[in-house]
């Protein structure tokens, strides 16, 4: 295939790559992610002029890695030694600081620039100092010059011309935070790129190069912080010796403005603290708490937080002692309050004696609760009002808790989207979730304003990502889930960037600064989702799955919960398919806002992408193409796994565009991904064909 022009099976065209190829790159193993620094080449050229020397004004340990970053960077992509100097100002230099720390940087009188960009963001210009041509990266925080310095390497390394530079950057969101479902035997719940990074058996005393490397990739797109252990949460993480390990990693990653946050099993009071009860309402409970709290900031003086799963799928949590997720999250709160600590307490809860209804139950519980939580608690939420499906629409309660802080959780460990096995580039997911408008405050309240405070202030905000690296050589187990926590981290920074633009900065970082390869392997990533619900779950179908979350199980009727089996969600019978959740139905439409509940209520207004998640139809019911239900549904199936098919033959024709052996693992688990798509389609349509009773029709 390689070479050849026309359309391939996923439908789009491979243009001819063969006759340009370039030399084939050196082989990579993935280790670097998206901070390779590869060589230039003659457009470095264009850079040297820019950047003939270092200057970073400070000693702090920041400032540091600020001059090791740039110097090795440049040095790698220009190919030749930048030197790093302190002293002189030649025409080219790279200046970088604060105005506290550099007296150039006070000199310039950026004072309300610079105020505007807060704690961490930053300034990149260029400028003349003294009649010296200078590009400035001026922050309030050594934290915000690194990000500076990240932002500008990120120029380079993408293409970007830097000589006439003016950006002003800040995150629009506080909490920009990796949770890691790490446990202390080293295994990662929903992990598919080997063991936990976390060597609890060496710290405190031995630090694997891994976690500097860790915190340097997060600070690169400015994720702040980590979570570092499973939601079902081993209470013994808080046991004093675990607490001296919890502070050796946090100290490596302070300069990198990684903070540490923890899982909190609710019943660690009785579990480690010998109390006979954890009940949030006991004084010695609330002691206890307290005194825990005291003696983390003791060890980690920045320590974030608690993140807890209560009340759900077996944990402990306040529920237990008939108190409410309120009390629970405020014992917690009060105790973490005086050393300026916040409370995520997550909305992943779904008790069934609430609502028969899976998918409505945590709105029901929390919006209830709404202005009962103390001021350091945020609501954490998931996408989805499910759990993190191919497609779901968006969680009802944002934009529904009016006087709680409510910060959203996806997903970059890919549990539902194939796992490390299939290439799935989420940020399409993520900004189409980010962009749906909730008109919680009217027409234009997109969950990324409301997440930001934009329509309604909020005291804390924030994106978490439950994240993906491992200790696989290539951290994500797949190349491509790479981009994953690439796209969090930046979404998280700037919601409003177009996942476009993200997949096109990553690729260029990852795997080259070709335009025409750049161009197929954008458009692969860009189509990459759309193809994955094709084949597993379109229509607004979820969950078909079973335990292991990877393979097609629509037949799946038993399980320890109704709602975990596949038949509870699709509901197919001889007249038909879906889960009626409209106004006729169980009223689960109603936990969104007008105009949304309308839409989503008629079945001639509701996206056709979520009828089978608000609607039940019948199997001949008229599709918008005309076809009936059946023969669309399909239709979508055979598309998606023709869509598979063709994004393996895509990849095959970028051989020699990408160092072979990246390219021969990410074309060994496409192969997987191929055949996958395949069981998908005929199981699940020989599924649905004994109810439908209808013949498949060949339309691909
Ligand atoms: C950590 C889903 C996953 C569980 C996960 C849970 C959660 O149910 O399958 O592995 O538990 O979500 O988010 O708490």
């Amino acid at each position: 295939m390689a070479g050849a022009t026309g359309l391939c099976a996923g439908g789009f065209a491979i243009r001819s790559l063969a006759a340009e190829t370039p030399a084939q790159p050196p082989d990579e193993d993935g280790y670097k992610l998206w901070l390779r620094y590869a060589p230039m080449g003659n457009a470095s050229k264009n850079y040297r002029q820019a950047v003939r020397q270092i200057r970073v004004d400070g000693s702090s340990a920041t400032h540091r890695i600020i001059r090791d970053e740039l110097r090795s960077a440049t040095t790698a992509m220009l190919g030749g030694a930048v030197p790093a100097n302190e002293t002189g100002l030649p025409d080219g230099t790279l200046l970088v600081g604060t105005p506290d720390h550099s007296a150039l940087i006070r000199d310039l009188s950026w004072t309300a620039d610079l105020l505007a960009v807060g704690n961490e963001g930053f300034l990149i210009r260029s400028v003349r100092i003294v009649k010296h041509p200078v590009t400035v990266i001026a922050a309030n925080t050594d934290i915000g010059a690194l990000y500076g310095a990240f932002h500008f390497l990120r120029l380079m390394q993408t293409g970007q011309r830097i000589e006439q530079l003016d950006i002003k950057e800040r995150p629009s969101l506080q909490l920009r935070l990796m949770n890691h479902w790490d446990n202390p035997n080293g295994s990662i719940e929903r992990g598919y790129a080997g063991r936990s990074m976390w060597q609890w058996n060496d710290l405190p005393d031995k630090l694997s190069p891994r976690y500097s490397d860790y915190a340097r990739t997060c600070a690169s797109v400015g994720i702040n912080g980590a979570v570092i252990n499973n939601v079902n949460a081993d209470p013994s993480i808080l046991a004093a010796g675990n607490l001296r390990k919890v502070a050796a990693l946090a100290e490596v990653w302070r300069p990198y403005g990684v903070r540490m946050y923890l899982c909190a099993n609710f019943a660690a009071p009785v579990r480690i603290g010998g109390l006979t009860t954890a009940d949030p309402l006991n004084q010695g409970v609330a002691d206890w708490w307290k005194a825990k709290a005291d003696e983390i900031y003791r060890l980690i003086p920045d320590f974030g937080g608690f993140l807890v799963k209560a009340n759900s799928e077996g944990q402990p949590g306040p529920k237990t002692y008939g108190r409410t997720h309120a009390d629970g999250a405020n014992v917690l709160a009060d105790a973490l309050a005086p050393h300026r600590g916040n409370v995520m307490w997550r909305a992943f809860v779904y008790d069934d004696d609430i609502d028969p209804d899976r998918a409505k139950r945590a709105y029901i519980e929390f919006t209830r609760l709404d202005g009962q939580f103390r001021p350091n608690v945020v609501i954490q939420v998931k996408n989805g009002a499910i759990d993190f499906q191919p497609r779901e629409p968006f969680h009802p309660l944002f934009g529904a808790m009016k006087q709680t802080p409510v910060i959203a959780e996806i997903q970059a460990t890919q549990e539902y989207l194939g796992q490390a096995k299939h290439l799935v580039y989420l940020g399409t997911l993520w900004k189409e979730f980010l962009d749906s408008d909730t008109h919680a405050n009217g027409g234009g309240s997109t969950v990324a304003k409301v997440l930001t405070g934009e329509g309604q202030p909020s005291r804390i905000t924030g994106l978490v990502s439950v994240t993906n690296p491992g200790l696989d050589a290539n951290w994500c187990g797949h190349h491509f889930s790479q981009s994953n926590w690439y796209a969090f981290g930046r979404l998280a920074w700037n919601p409003n960037l177009s996942a476009e633009h993200v997949a096109d900065e990553w690729t260029r970082m990852t795997f080259t600064n070709d335009d025409k390869t750049v161009a197929v392997i954008r458009k692969m990533m860009m189509t990459s989702r759309e193809t994955f619900v094709k084949y597993t779950m379109p229509l607004g179908l979820h969950h078909l799955i079973g335990g292991d979350h990877y393979a097609p199980q629509p037949w799946n009727d038993r399980a320890a919960r109704a709602d975990w089996t596949a038949v509870y969600y699709h509901k197919a019978a001889a007249d038909g398919i879906g889960f009626d959740r409209t106004r006729r139905g169980d009223h689960a439409v109603e936990q969104y806002y007008p105009p949304v509940c309308d839409r989503f209520d008629d079945i001639k207004t509701c996206p056709e992408q979520y009828l089978l998640w608000f609607h039940r139809c019948a199997w001949n019911y008229p599709m918008k193409s005309g076809k009936t239900l059946w023969d669309e549904l399909c239709g979508k199936y055979q598309e998606g796994a023709a869509q598979a098919a063709g994004l393996q033959q895509t990849w095959q024709a970028l051989a020699g565009r990408i160092d072979s052996s990246r390219h021969k693992e990410v074309a060994d688990r496409l192969a997987i991904q191929v055949a996958d798509a395949a069981k998908w389609r005929d199981q699940i349509l020989e599924y649905f064909g004994r109810f439908s009773k209808r013949p498949i029709p060949r339309s691909i």
